[in-house]
């Protein structure tokens, strides 16, 4: 075993109380204002703008540091299209067959269906795949740890990263999303997570009427 390198966290920056307060508060501020749409415009977004919001993805704290994730960028209209036909294919039967009556009840205040323009007609769509393991230089299998944790993570990061950049997703999971792998050629030992839609937000777009729970429901303070 090798002894851990260690360098000085000198990226660690002590603020004022009185910032620190005001940054917590502006955060919130801005982030309780980041709605899931359904409904994209179809502008095009800048890729460096994607990319760098991938990389804060990347920054996520994670088991182990394996990193186990990947991220599979979708704008081509064929792939897009692919994508939605599978996908409607797995909702279709969700709504028609596979949801339980009080699944679709609690549906029922989103509006959704299985009907899925966005696939198509936002500019990008986002593959997020949770590395369960992987396979080194030489074939052998590497474990990966806290997976889903780490994946959830990232992906909170990401989501909040298009937020602040000005952008709307939609945190879309078709169920079994199996298909994913091969339309986004990703081998079988790496699961998908979900599938972020990603753009502008359709002029005049509606979103539901709903709230979040307050601060005693959500925290307890011991
Ligand atoms: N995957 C379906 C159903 C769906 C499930 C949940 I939980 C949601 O919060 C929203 C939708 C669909 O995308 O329509």
């Amino acid at each position: 075993m090798r002894d851990p390198n260690f360098v000085p966290h000198t990226d660690y920056e002590e603020r004022p109380v009185s910032e620190m307060k005001k940054r917590a508060f502006e955060f919130y501020e801005d982030m309780k204002h980041r709605r899931t749409v359904r409904d994209f415009s179809d502008r095009t977004v800048p890729r460096d703008i994607i990319e760098n919001c991938l990389l804060a993805a990347g920054t996520a704290p994670n088991g182990a540091n394996k990193q186990p994730w990947h991220f599979v960028l979708v704008s081509d209209p064929k792939t897009k299209k692919k994508i939605r036909v599978e996908a409607e294919n797995e909702e279709h039967e969700f709504y028609n067959r596979r949801a339980p009556e009080d699944w679709l009840e609690d549906l029922q205040p989103l509006g959704t269906n299985e009907n899925k323009p966005f696939l198509e007609k936002a500019p990008y769509l986002i593959g997020i795949f949770a590395q369960n393991y992987k396979f080194d230089e030489n074939g052998e299998k590497e474990k990966h740890y806290y997976v889903k944790e780490s994946v959830g993570i990232a992906t909170g990061i990401l989501i909040t990263a298009l937020h602040k950049s000005g952008l709307a997703t939609l945190t879309h999971t078709p169920s079994p999303m199996g298909f994913l792998n091969e339309i986004m050629g990703r081998p079988s030992h790496e699961k998908p997570f979900l599938l972020l839609v990603v753009g502008y937000p359709e002029e005049g777009v509606q979103v539901p009427e709903i709230s979040k729970k307050s601060l005693d429901e959500i925290a307890t303070f011991l």
